[in-house]
């Protein structure tokens, strides 16, 4: 080697060693509005990976199903068009039943039950997720869910022939169960289902009725706490496999963070978002005992398909949790 090739080798070696590794940037789909607290948590979630990995890698979370809708988030994520993304788990029960373990009728109805079968269920969607070739990083559980209307409804009688936005199976299932009429829409598209007469009552917490102004549309909220289902962060598991270890415990630390953090958000969301649809004119107001005994007795059959679809593994974690 002649001298001055040398040099310059030397140099390109030095350059190589004092230049940070190669930094990535990796979009996150959500489907959420981005003043939801999930979208909110998420950012942060985002922010805290970003800083705590010096920028090597920059994670952009884009809200509002801007960058995928919600229906196509998972595939998305499972076949890396995107490296990470946000879900509402329980929309995937047609896949593997134990997607919808958070939308059993009334198995769970406050945040701190809810936590308690999530304990026991994570582990297992978890395993889940990992067939799907997905690395599940965070959840957080929406507001107990409650029905509105248009109309007071005081039986399951009065709500025949209602056409129903279902966001999952179960929300299908009520639907045909009280003879409503099930449309399947994403949140994002929920005001302009309203709007249109697509669709004319659903069910979701007061999170989603706030953030879609749905007294523009409808009238009344009858809170049922019927379940609480929850949003999911993962990643495409051959991009997770590919990072080193140091970026995989800054991650799993932010999703910690973020766990907690939205946890309280959630349960800070619930008074602040009923309030707001009473301000918008709404009657917000506890479901009448005739009409939830109606419910419960709907609930006890679908938690009943339930249970059959999901096998042995479901039954282990509604025992597990029966027995707490
Ligand atoms: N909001 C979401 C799912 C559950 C909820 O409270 C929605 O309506 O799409």
């Amino acid at each position: 080697m002649t001298k001055i090739t040398t040099l310059l080798a030397g140099t390109a070696i030095a350059a190589a060693v004092a230049a940070p590794a190669a930094a990535e940037k990796w979009d996150m789909p959500m489907a959420y509005a981005a003043s939801n607290f999930h979208s909110e948590v998420g950012a942060n979630f985002a922010t805290c990976v970003t800083e705590g990995t010096g920028g090597g890698l920059e994670i952009v979370t884009h809200p509002s199903g801007s960058l995928f809708s919600g229906n196509e988030i998972k595939r998305a994520v499972q076949t890396g068009q995107a490296n990470i993304g946000e879900r509402l788990l329980s929309a995937h029960q047609n896949e593997n039943p134990l997607y919808g373990v958070d939308s059993i009728p009334f198995l769970v109805s406050s945040f701190d039950e809810h936590e308690k079968l999530w304990d026991i269920a994570g582990p297992k969607v978890a395993e889940v997720l990992a067939e799907d070739n997905l690395h599940y990083l965070y959840s957080v559980a929406w507001p107990p869910q409650g029905l509105y209307f248009k109309k007071e409804v005081n039986s399951v009688a009065d709500m025949e022939g209602i056409k129903f936005r279902s966001y999952n199976t179960a929300t299908a299932r009520m639907a045909e169960l009280t003879k409503m009429l099930p449309v399947q829409v994403e949140a994002a598209e929920l005001s302009q289902a309203l709007a249109t007469g697509v669709a004319e009552s659903f069910i979701s917490s007061g999170a989603t009725g706030y953030d879609r102004k749905v007294w523009e549309h409808l009238t009344h909220f009858y809170e049922v706490d019927a379940w609480l289902p929850r949003n999911a962060v993962f990643v495409n598991m051959d991009a997770w496999n590919g990072l080193d270890d140091a970026t995989k415990a800054v991650m799993e630390d932010c999703a910690a963070k973020a766990k907690a953090e939205g946890l309280a958000r959630s349960k800070d969301y619930t008074a602040f978002t009923l309030n707001g649809l009473k301000e918008g004119g709404m009657t917000v107001q506890r479901a009448g005992d005739a009409l939830v005994d109606e419910l419960k007795a709907i609930g006890a059959t679908m938690t009943q398909e339930w249970l059959e679809s999901a096998g042995e593994v479901g039954r282990e974690i509604v025992d597990a949790y029966n027995a707490m």
